[in-house]
């Protein structure tokens, strides 16, 4: 097969002052800060969805992208094709990992069986190219949204045969991402929810939900797969209601069936917008519980109410993004995988080298003053004060469990009425985020 993109070299980093569109301005791959390459920390991925199969079209209108290597098809040959053409874009950019649901890679046959063997051709090139470029996979996942067969949901469906279909999709999808050497496997619950109450049996969609995750967590033991399981949040579209709506709603649902030990958060900034979230606040809720784990990194464009998922650009967003990241521990599994599609009217090829260098850049940018905030400690400090009235005294009791009600009762008797500590100072706090960006 010709190279898919002849006129592009490999990306190289250039430092800030280059004006070359297609150099790295911050992202260098070797530097190390906080004690892990840039590399190591950010731990970027392509997806294969957008980037791979993603046409450009809308609602409104037919698809736009030129994608020479592409020839249409709905064959494996074809299949096979575009991967050694996505491993030529990894490779280029120096992207050191990829993710991929099922329906992605291969198309489907005529039944199972077929399309299941669609898949393991696919995946022989997959591995000859992870061989190759020493690329890996940060996550499998299977598509469980775009077949009719899933318009009322895979494991909230109310065919129960759906569910079994679902089931055997993902025992395939999870094969192959072991065979792959995948570090993780995500569950989005693409229709898991509901678009009338009316017709639907909440209760029952959810306790279905979570017997499929569990039939999962089994089946992982079985196979020897020890990468981690991700659930990836996302409120609404294209069901109303999805039951994996925000960090918090996730949680709370692997808490209250005994899933949490075996999952970590997969969380899409797009995705928390719509929930009327800011990612940091996402981040925070997942971190928190100790369930942080890998991010899909794009965002929303404010003033339209779906998910865009364009690729990110802005400095704040990723400064803060990284500053809830590094305070976690970094990534372990997962890493900053970009969910996002060029605009339809950024139909050439080298709009995708574009993108994914503006996306590196910003999250470099972002990692950087992160951890030049935290090595300053000013706001660490400032926080950690904050609560300085916790540390000894009445606050110390009540955190220790030896203060009730009686005892705090008198206390305040004695005492009369509290006296405010300390200013919020969020002013100078958004000020000193300032003085590092
Ligand atoms: C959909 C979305 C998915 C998941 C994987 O909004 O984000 O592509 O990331 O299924
Ligand atoms: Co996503």
């Amino acid at each position: 097969m010709p190279a898919a993109f002849p006129e592009i070299p490999k990306i190289q980093f250039e430092g800030p002052k280059s004006k070359n569109p297609l150099a790295f301005k911050h992202y260098n791959a070797e530097e190390v800060v906080a004690g892990r390459t840039l590399r190591d920390h950010l731990r970027f991925a392509v997806v294969y969805w957008h980037t791979f199969r993603g046409t450009g079209s809308d609602p409104f209108g037919a698809g736009t992208m030129q994608r020479p290597w592409d020839d249409g098809s709905n064959s494996v040959a074809n299949a096979e094709n575009r991967a050694r053409a996505a491993f030529e874009f990894f490779e280029k950019l120096g992207a050191p990992f990829y993710c991929f649901h099922d329906r992605d890679i291969a198309p489907e046959g005529d039944t199972l069986r077929a399309t299941n063997r669609n898949l393991d051709a696919v995946v022989r090139v997959l591995k000859a190219e992870q061989q190759r470029t020493k690329v890996k996979l940060l996550w499998g996942t299977a598509n469980l949204f775009s077949n009719p067969r899933f318009m009322h949901g895979a494991g909230t469906s109310c065919n129960a045969d759906a569910f079994a279909y679902a089931a055997a999709q993902i025992k395939k999808a999870m094969e192959i991402t072991h065979e792959l050497k995948g570090s993780g496997y995500t569950f989005w619950g693409g229709r898991e929810g509901y678009m009338t109450l009316l017709n639907t049996d909440l209760k029952r969609e959810q306790d279905h939900l979570a017997r499929l995750l569990h039939l999962a967590v089994d089946y992982k033991k079985r196979l020897g797969f020890k990468g981690q399981f991700y659930i990836e949040p996302k409120p609404k579209e294209p069901t109303k209601h999805q039951y994996d709506s925000d960090a918090a709603a996730c949680l709370n649902f692997l808490r209250a069936y005994d899933l949490l030990p075996h999952f970590k958060l997969n969380l899409e900034t797009n995705h928390a917008t719509l929930a009327g979230h800011t990612m940091q606040h996402e981040l925070e809720v997942a971190g928190a519980a100790g369930a942080l784990g890998s991010i899909d990194a794009n965002t929303g464009d404010e003033l339209l109410g779906w998910d865009t998922d364009q690729f990110p650009t802005s400095i704040y967003l990723t400064t803060y993004t990284m500053l809830s990241v590094l305070k976690y521990g970094g990534f372990k599994t997962g890493g900053v995988n970009f969910d996002a599609k060029v605009r339809r009217e950024s139909f050439e090829p080298v709009d995708l080298f574009h993108a994914h260098i503006g996306g590196m850049d910003a999250f470099a940018r972002g990692l950087k003053i992160a951890v030049a905030i935290r090595q300053d400690g000013r706001l660490e400090k400032f926080v950690r004060q904050r609560y300085a009235s916790w540390d000894s005294g009445i606050g110390a009791k009540i955190e220790k469990g030896r203060a009730g009600f009686q005892e705090l009762e008198a206390y305040m008797l004695e005492k009369g009425d509290i006296t405010p500590n300390a200013s919020g100072r969020q002013e100078y706090l958004e000020n000193l985020i300032n003085e590092f960006i």
